[in-house]
């Protein structure tokens, strides 16, 4: 990583909240949700993209990187995560997707002290690290980005957030997704990165939860529900905000996923960095071009809202959730295309690199974007020279903790 990484002294990292407007989210309206509850979402297309994942299709999509073993390969991905959604649905629990995952022992009855609250985040970071994490920050928590209810869907509608607001920081770690299989979206076969990020994730949290409860505090290890993860991860010093609405890390650009674990551990907070992403997106339209359902925004940050699964009074680029996720129901698998043809989704290693990272960060941007463009990089790799090996599985690059800039 070159790029020129520098703490982002704006408050509230540039972005507008109108205190005035703004609401809280229910996670009863993302769109996911909504395609249980809301005719408008729901539809025989919806049911089938769902019904994909749990058994085989009868009929395969006779299209590259839809075939039996794509679909075979993604939902193999995908079990580790489903294991333990599915564990306690009896409990009207969906846990790391609606619920906070709980297959955790007690915590310890006594405190671990610490020198110092900076001593405390240098340790659990390293911990992180060591257990699974590729990039791990630490932010206060901050109940605007909280749910305001969640999902239930046993009744249908909404059920309490019970994220105990004693827990006062959040630690966020970002797991790297396989380049090799993005490189293919919009595929099923792109779909198992997605899916091994979740379930590389549960063990990752799960684990590093376990490890504070040992020293005798709070934790709870958190995936897609209880909160947003974008704005903490912006706070936590991950990464910066998009145009395609996700948080673009110095390591892995935005080809990367975020966990969260609440806690009432006394940890020092990291600081938001800025390397140049908000001046590049206001110059770069390639995720905008490319998303097959336009649903990315080509136009200034506003806070105006596509519909319902937006939330209220934040001043930003956002996307619409409706028309991304009718496409993953038309394709019957998710859809990475904004991260693969993002110019910050590349190679994070390597002289080349190193030149274009400084391009990119500095006021020759634009001439970072021509290399792109002249090299084609972003371009779809077909899903047969990923199963013929031609396109090797790529290893994880960098791992960092906030803090620590140029990694461990
Ligand atoms: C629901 C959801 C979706 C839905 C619908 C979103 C919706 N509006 O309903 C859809 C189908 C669009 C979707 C698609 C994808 N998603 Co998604 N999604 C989520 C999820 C589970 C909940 C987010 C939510 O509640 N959104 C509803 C409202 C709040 O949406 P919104 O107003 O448009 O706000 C969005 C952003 O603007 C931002 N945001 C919200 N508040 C604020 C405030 C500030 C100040 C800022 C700067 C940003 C910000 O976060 C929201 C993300 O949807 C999160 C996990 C989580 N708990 O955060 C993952 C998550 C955001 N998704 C993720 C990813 C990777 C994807 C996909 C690439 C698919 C994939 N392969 O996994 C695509 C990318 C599409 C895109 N360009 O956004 C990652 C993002 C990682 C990153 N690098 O940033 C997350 C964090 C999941 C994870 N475990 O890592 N997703």
């Amino acid at each position: 990583m070159s790029y020129r990484v520098r703490p982002d002294e704006r408050p509230e990292t540039g972005w507008s909240v109108d205190a005035a407007r703004f609401r809280r989210f229910s996670a009863v309206n993302d769109v996911f949700n909504r395609s249980w509850w809301d005719p408008t979402v729901r539809s025989d297309k919806t049911e089938r993209f769902y019904e994909s994942y749990r058994r085989p299709l009868e009929e395969w999509r006779n299209a590259r990187g839809f075939q039996r073993r794509d679909y075979a390969l993604r939902n193999a991905a995908w079990h580790g995560a489903d294991i333990f959604a599915e564990l306690k649905e009896d409990e009207d629990r969906r846990e790391g997707f609606l619920d906070p995952l709980t297959v955790l022992r007690e915590a310890s009855t006594d405190r671990e002290e610490f020198a110092s609250p900076a001593e405390a985040a240098r340790e659990v970071k390293q911990v992180a690290l060591v257990l699974g994490a590729d990039l791990v920050g630490v932010a206060e928590s901050d109940e605007r980005w909280v749910y305001s209810e969640v999902y239930s869907r046993a009744s249908d509608g909404a059920k309490p957030n019970e994220l105990d607001s004693a827990l006062d920081r959040v630690i966020v770690i970002g797991q790297a997704m396989d380049p090799s299989l993005i490189a293919t979206a919009p595929s099923a076969l792109a779909g198992a990165a997605t899916g091994l990020g979740y379930s590389q994730d549960v063990i990752v949290l799960l684990s590093i939860a376990q490890y504070i409860r040992n020293l005798g505090y709070s934790a709870v290890p958190s995936m897609n529900d209880t909160a947003l993860a974008i704005p903490y991860a912006i706070k936590a010093g991950l990464g910066e905000y998009g145009r395609h609405g996700l948080v673009i890390t110095p390591e892995h650009g935005a080809n990367v996923r975020f966990g969260k674990i609440f806690t009432d551990l006394p940890l020092q907070v990291d600081t938001p960095i800025r390397f140049g992403v908000e001046e590049m997106c206001n110059v770069c339209r390639a995720c905008s071009d490319a998303c097959p359902s336009s649903a990315i925004p080509d136009g200034v940050p506003s806070s105006e809202l596509h519909n319902v699964s937006n939330i209220i009074g934040v001043k930003k680029w956002s996307v619409d959730g409706e028309a991304c996720f009718n496409y993953w129901a038309k394709i019957n698998s998710d859809c990475s295309v904004c991260i693969r043809v993002c110019p910050y989704t590349r190679p994070h290693t390597g002289v080349r690199h190193r030149i274009w990272a400084r391009l990119a960060s500095g006021r020759l941007r634009r001439l970072a974007l021509w290399w792109d463009g002249r090299d084609s990089r972003g371009a779809r790799v077909s899903s047969k020279d990923w199963w013929s090996g031609s396109e090797t599985p790529v290893t994880i690059g960098p791992t960092r903790s906030s803090g620590s800039p140029n990694g461990r």
